[in-house]
């Protein structure tokens, strides 16, 4: 008998879809499309785990969705741009985009060895310039929208080597390559104005009804939406106001001083003056920006000697500096309520500032004092101390309080959200440059007709800045003169690699179209209708695209509000419990397992070690059982296949009355309607695979050697190979010719349960008298109430508990239940 060799089986099955272009993408308006996504990679060399376990799910959720008729589009490429690569190209001496290249290449390699139905045509790169151009092009349109504007901001500046480093670059506070302290300093960025759209990308998540919970609920808390109120206290003696946000308006008789960020433009006019206040200013500047510090640093601040007027009662409140308090958030100010917000109290307890109670539990504050020495009381409640609100709940203190402001025109209701406006510069080498042009302050989009601006060649260096050294060489900068005679500097800064990849899902499906960013057969393709890939993913990336793709829409480029209709965020690879990764030094190579055991075993123990959305726990063990299975699968094949039957020819219909065959036909059919029904809707590619073994199992455990037996066995084995074929591409590609088939299993049909197949002729009926379980009868499926009611009291058990008594009620689930309520 023929051997299972995965590397001939595996190079046949390829080979064969190569040659008739499977996986080639073709829009069809007469055909229901699927597009299929998983995140693409970014090529660091080699394929790890996480990869070959995100594209594996992929491939089998596409593969599994063309059996079922559907037009499919799987497409593949690279997330070429970023840092690692200009860090790994400084280290190897080699220019990014050689060393980029031959990744690719390498990768690409691996990815075909899986087996993965991918589109090649379509293949994107996204650090070539066909590819760019066009988020170039659409920049300078967002340019004219006003959607894009530059503003100064802070970046980490390491003083030595003479860049501005990542965030990820600023190791405790030094330069990761100088070991310099990193300075902060401020430059002109380029932003988007993704906060305009927060309220619909807020609203939006309401429509991804297939997106896991847990990722729409990280998305809600990034925009961060918070409903309040705006209020404006005025500076005494001066004609300024100095306006802040409170979710709080409740609390407004509390506020005992007002608190300002060091980034504030007051503060910015009291330090020019006052030496102590500039100091101040600057300490801060040192310290980090994460959010999560601020709330938990020590509290700071520096009276700024200036008093402002309470809007509602008058009196003058002092006016601090704080450094709890954020620039980017609400207008940079803060009312401070120490009685009731932690922070506040923190600080009013480090400065000695009026602590008043103006919130109490439940009563009023007839209530037993809530210790506020000992920390602030934040929740909500009635008020008191607030004069002509004393009494009133949060809600009606919150509409009392509001539109008593709006009539003095010192307020108004407000929405703030948390989500910042998206900073797209980088000033790095490796990356798409940004398609504008500047004359003095003027910025002159790059015309449509002078697109792409391509990235100059790399300068080799050994100071790592041979990156901006091309950036920054004339040949690319200076492009010449403006009418007027001004020079006109090409911009230096280059995209943050997320602009690429918020967009790649739709140039996909219009790959290739030269004259324009999308065509007609976006509008095939779009939206992508299920997305793999890793939560950690779930907020900036996804955030992102979905901000694109309205973008998009806006533009008249695409139809869809939403990009992904179905998110499938798959769980981590662990080994020993443990993340598996490079920094642990607990990696397995996948490209030795594929030597040694073919990519089918790589696949299957994959899918069947967990279902994809939870944590896979490594296990060489699984890996070989996994192998042992395949093998035992081509065994009974290829077994059945040569054992001679007379008269038995491949998809005759099966007909049979014989009670063993029934059986296990009826089997072949459960197994069908609960894999389908496993796959179809939770993608539980584990249980269908146990429920393939199980079947297989049966298959091989029936001996009829009868022409009708033989015909059951193979309609089970075409069912099982049918069903295995999306997870174990290759094998089941020459168990399908083996059984017989001249078309090949990837055109196959996903197989159907036979609804008469499964009828049951008979069922059990259980017995109850008084809920209790009494017998069990065997009755012709479909019997009618009477037939149960009177077979069931025949029942000697039945009858022991019945005689003599008085049947009140009985209840009968037909086919399942009968039971008796007696006296
Ligand atoms: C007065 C007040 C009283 C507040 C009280 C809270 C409790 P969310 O819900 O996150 O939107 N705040 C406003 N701007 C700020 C800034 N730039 N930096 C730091 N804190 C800021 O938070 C809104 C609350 O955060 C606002 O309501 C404000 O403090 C503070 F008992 O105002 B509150």
């Amino acid at each position: 008998m023929e051997q299972y060799d995965p590397a001939r089986v595996e190079r046949e099955a390829q080979q064969y879809w190569q040659e008739h272009r499977c996986f080639r993408a073709v829009a069809n308006p007469a055909r229901e499309k699927y597009y299929c996504l998983s995140m693409f990679p970014y090529p660091s060399g080699r394929l790890h785990m996480g990869h070959v376990r995100n594209y594996t799910i992929g491939d089998v959720i596409s593969r599994y969705q063309r059996m079922l008729g559907k037009n499919v589009l799987q497409p593949m490429g690279w997330d070429a741009f970023g840092l690692p690569t200009e860090n790994a190209a400084l280290q190897n001496r080699e220019a990014p985009a050689a060393w980029t290249e031959t990744n690719i290449e390498y990768m690409k390699g691996q990815l075909k060895r899986l087996g993965f139905a991918y589109d090649w045509k379509r293949e994107i790169t996204t650090c070539k310039p066909e590819y760019y151009r066009w988020e170039q092009w659409f920049f300078t349109r967002l340019l004219e929208r006003g959607i894009v504007y530059r503003k100064q901001s802070w970046v980490n500046w390491d003083p030595v080597d003479n860049t501005v480093l990542a965030n990820e670059q600023v190791i405790d506070g030094k330069g990761w390559r100088s070991g310099a302290p990193v300075e902060r300093r401020k430059i002109p960025q380029w932003f988007l104005r993704i906060s305009d759209y927060a309220q619909q990308l807020l609203d939006d998540l309401d429509q991804l009804d297939e997106w896991p919970e847990q990722v729409k609920t990280m998305q809600r808390n990034w925009i961060g939406r918070s409903e309040g109120v705006e209020i404006e206290f005025t500076l005494d003696g001066r004609d300024e106001i100095i306006t802040v946000f409170t979710t709080r308006p409740d609390t407004l008789m509390g506020a005992t001083y007002l608190a300002l960020a060091a980034e504030h433009t007051l503060v910015e006019v009291v330090a020019a003056k006052e030496p102590k206040v500039a100091r101040f200013v600057e300490s801060c500047r040192q310290r980090s920006t994460a959010e999560a510090d601020f709330a938990t640093q020590e509290k700071a601040g520096i009276d700024l000697g200036l008093r402002c007027r309470h809007p509602l009662t008058g009196e003058l409140l002092p006016v601090w500096c704080a450094n709890f308090v954020l620039m980017e958030y609400g207008s940079g100010a803060v009312m401070s309520v120490p009685a009731h917000d932690q922070r506040d109290w923190e600080f009013a307890k480090q400065y000695q500032l009026e602590i008043r109670r103006v919130i109490a539990p439940h009563k009023g504050c007839d209530d037993p004092d809530p210790d506020l020495e000992r920390g602030a009381f934040v929740e909500k409640g009635l008020l008191c101390n607030s004069g002509a609100y004393d009494g009133l709940n949060f809600d009606d203190a919150f509409e009392a309080i509001s539109a008593d402001l709006e009539q003095v025109g010192r307020g108004r209701k407000a929405v703030n959200y948390r989500l910042r406006d998206w900073g797209v510069s980088r000033q790095r080498y490796w990356g798409a440059p940004i398609p504008v042009l500047h004359a003095g302050d003027e910025v002159v989009p790059v015309a449509d007709e002078d697109l792409p601006v391509t990235l100059p060649p790399y300068v080799a260096s050994g100071d790592g800045n041979g990156g901006a050294a091309a950036l920054h060489d004339p040949a690319f900068r200076d492009v010449g003169q403006t009418l007027d005679g001004k020079p006109l500097l090409r911009e230096t800064d280059t995209f943050d690699t997320f602009f690429e990849s918020s967009w790649y899902f739709a140039r996909f499906a219009s790959a290739g179209c030269k004259n324009a960013m999308l065509d007609g057969e976006a509008d095939y393709w779009l939206p992508v209708d299920q997305y793999v890939g890793g939560i950690e993913h779930a907020v900036l990336h996804l955030l992102y695209a979905r901000f694109f793709c309205k973008l998009m829409r806006d533009a008249g480029l695409v139809k869809e509000d939403e990009p992904f209709k179905r998110l499938l965020t798959q769980g981590m690879v662990l080994k020993d419990g443990v993340k598996m990764s490079k920094s642990r030094g607990n990696t397995v190579d996948p490209e030795n397992l594929i030597e040694r055991y073919g990519a089918d075993t790589v696949r299957l123990f994959m899918m069947f070690a967990s279902p994809p959305d939870q944590s896979l726990e490594w296990s060489s063990a699984g890996v070989e059982g996994a192998h042992r299975f395949l093998k035992r699968l081509w065994r009974q094949v290829t077994m059945h296949c040569e054992s001679t039957t007379p008269g038995f020819k491949a998809g005759d219909a099966v007909e049979d009355v014989e009670s063993r065959r029934v059986e296990l036909r009826r089997r072949i059919h459960e197994t069908i309607a609960k894999v389908s029904d496993d796959v179809s809707r939770r993608y539980t590619f584990n249980t269908a695979i146990a429920a393939n073994m199980e079947l297989l199992n049966a298959l091989s455990r029936f001996d009829d050697p009868s022409t009708a037996g033989h015909a059951v066995r193979h309609e089970g084995f075409e069912a099982v190979v049918r069903m295995l074929a999306p997870v174990v591409p290759h094998v089941t590609h020459c168990l399908w010719r083996k059984l017989g088939h001249e078309d090949a299993v990837i055109d196959a049909p996903w197989p159907r349960a036979d609804k008469t197949v499964l009828a049951r002729e008979t069922c059990e009926v259980v017995v109850q008298v008084n809920g209790k379980l009494r017998a069990r009868i065997e009755m012709p499926a479909g019997s009618e109430r009477e037939a149960l009611e009177a077979a069931a009291l025949a029942h000697e058990k039945v009858k022991r508990y019945t005689d003599g008594t008085v049947v009140r009620k009985t209840i009968v689930v037909p086919d399942r239940l009968v039971n008796f309520v007696v006296d």
